[in-house]
This record gives structure tokens, C-alpha cells and sequence, in this order.
């Protein structure tokens, strides 16, 4: 029986659903989705293996321009993301058009074969569907082009057998029980980054990252401390709240998150700190996990 194997590289703008599909398909939550742009930063890896295939998806930061130095790390894990891909799956939704840009430049003219999903089907009206399926298919005429909706599972076993097809021959490259190529402290990190997202306007969640600072196993709980790191301090005033109420929200929700994906009971404790600027600080980006 032959095996095949293969790298699939997700791009796309911010918030046409990359994160929101690769869950849906490896069915786990590996990459933490909202309704805000620029949730994801690092490239994360989501692994589906079968008995005769294994699929190795990237799913990256959307496609912008640089403000940041932390900005200039997520266009490179997307440029990482595609060196290594065997396909590439570009992610838009119905009301994007293809607009004469880079992005579709690059597409036209890559040497690996392309997948344009366009997501949230579910939204459609009347004749939408054939409209967007047929302006695609025109702006990259060598692409395979597939209506999805990644939130409602619509279509998603489809896109999996075009995925198959075009993968070649090869063996795993990852031990088949794996799920991800991060470890569970990023992850855990990433959940608290999603309810801050998830508890706070504007500019907080942005000026925010988070590490996870101890992680302790015991029998029957897991003990983690992580550290939200903020910009300035007034942003840590609103990260706290009056009385500590905005950020023991933030901590209940991570908890109950981070207690379904591992299945065990966890104590997290979180401590706000001042990293001045750190998201224009190449040796704080790196200290955070960024570079
Ligand atoms: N209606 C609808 N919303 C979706 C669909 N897929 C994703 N979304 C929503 O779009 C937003 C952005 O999703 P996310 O996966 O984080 O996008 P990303 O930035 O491309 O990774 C979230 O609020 C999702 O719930 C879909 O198929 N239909
Ligand atoms: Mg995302």
C-alpha cells in the first residue's frame, strides 16, 4: 500500500477562518480563534494522520503590513510556512476579491499546486456561491477552487479529498499519534491570549503577550503560573480591573479551556507585568517566543 505525506500551507488574510479551519479538520483546538484580526502570531502546525496518509497543515498569521517588528516575525512564519509546503491553501471568504496584489501574483506563479478556499458559504446569498467560485477560478486559473464553511463543517470532506489527491508519495514525517508540532505550555499560553482577546477592546489584546512560567504535574492536577506581559502601565490597570475582576474573568475561562484540552484538572495562576514596548524590541520579541 502506498503512503502519502505532505506539508499543506494555509494563507490568507486576517480572519477569513485559516485557525477556525484547521481545528475543524484536525479536530482538535490548536489554534485559538476570535472575531478580532491578527489573533494568530507563530506558525502552528495541525497533524492528521491515517493509516495511509498523514497531513501536515500550517496555519499562519494573516497576511499584512509590517507596523511591528512583531509584524515582520509573522510575515516570516508565513514565508517559512511555504517554503516547506507541498500545497498551498489560500483562504478567503465570500466578500474578498481577488484585487490585483502580490498575493495572487505569487499564487499564479508558484510551482506547487494551489487550493483556493473560499469559507464562510454559510453566509451566502442567492447566487454568491457561483459568483465567488467563478471570479477565483478566473484570477488563478491553474488553482482548484472549493466552497467551504470551516464553522459549520460544510464541505470540509471534500476539500480532504482534494488535499489527498494531490499529495504525493511519501512516508510520515511526524509519529502518527501526534497532533501538533507545539508543546502544551504554547498552547496553554495561546488559550490565555484568546480570552484576552476574547475580554478586552481595541489596542489591550494587541499589547499583550503571554508565557507560561511554570508548569507542575501533579497526580491529579496540573499547577502552571503565566505571565501576561503589557506594554505600559495603564494597560496593566485595565488588564487587572477594579478589584481583579476583569483578569480572574480572564483566568476562569483559560482554566476551563485549558482543563477540556488536556482532560485533567488545572490550578493557573496569572501574574500582569510592564515590558516597555515590547513589541518593538527584537530581544524582547525573542525572549517571548518570537524571531
Ligand atoms: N459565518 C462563518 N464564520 C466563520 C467561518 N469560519 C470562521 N468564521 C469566523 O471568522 C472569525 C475569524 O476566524 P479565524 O479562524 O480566527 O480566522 P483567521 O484569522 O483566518 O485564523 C471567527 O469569528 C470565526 O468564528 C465560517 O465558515 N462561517
Ligand atoms: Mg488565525
Amino acid at each position: 500500500m502506498t503512503h502519502k505525506s505532505g506539508f499543506v500551507s494555509i494563507i490568507g488574510k486576517p480572519n477569513v477562518g485559516k485557525s477556525t479551519l484547521m481545528n475543524a479538520i484536525v479536530g482538535e483546538r490548536l489554534s485559538i480563534i476570535t472575531p478580532k484580526a491578527q489573533t494568530t502570531r507563530h506558525r502552528i502546525r495541525g497533524i492528521i494522520s491515517d493509516e495511509d496518509f498523514q497531513i501536515v497543515f500550517s496555519d499562519t498569521p494573516g497576511l499584512l503590513q509590517s507596523h511591528y517588528k512583531l509584524h515582520e516575525f509573522m510575515m516570516s512564519a508565513v514565508n517559512e510556512s511555504l517554503e516547506d509546503a507541498d500545497i498551498v491553501l489560500f483562504m478567503t471568504e465570500l466578500t474578498e476579491k481577488p484585487e490585483s496584489s502580490d498575493v495572487i501574483e505569487i499564487l499564479n506563479n508558484i510551482d506547487i499546486p494551489v487550493i483556493v478556499v473560499i469559507n464562510k458559504a454559510d453566509l451566502a446569498k442567492d447566487d454568491e456561491l457561483l459568483l465567488a467560485e467563478e471570479v477565483w477560478s478566473n484570477a488563478i486559473p491553474k488553482a482548484t477552487v472549493i466552497l467551504v464553511s470551516a464553522l459549520q463543517g460544510l464541505n470540509l470532506g471534500k476539500l480532504m479529498q482534494i488535499i489527498l489527491d494531490l499529495l504525493p508519495e511519501a512516508p510520515a514525517f511526524f509519529p502518527k499519534e501526534e497532533l501538533t508540532d507545539r508543546t502544551i505550555r504554547f498552547i496553554v499560553a495561546e488559550i490565555i491570549r484568546e480570552k484576552i482577546f476574547m475580554n478586552y477592546k481595541k489596542e489591550i489584546p494587541y499589547s499583550t503577550t503571554v508565557i507560561v512560567d511554570s508548569y507542575k504535574e501533579d497526580e491529579n492536577i496540573d499547577r502552571i503560573h503565566a505571565l501576561i506581559f503589557v506594554e505600559r502601565e495603564t494597560q496593566k490597570a485595565i488588564i487587572l480591573g477594579h478589584q481583579g475582576r476583569a483578569i480572574k474573568k480572564v483566568g476562569i475561562e483559560a482554566r476551563q479551556d485549558i482543563e477540556e484540552f488536556i482532560d485533567k484538572q488545572v490550578y493557573l495562576e496569572l501574574t500582569v507585568k510592564v515590558s516597555k514596548d515590547w513589541r518593538n524590541k527584537p530581544e524582547m520579541l525573542r525572549r517571548y517566543g518570537y524571531l
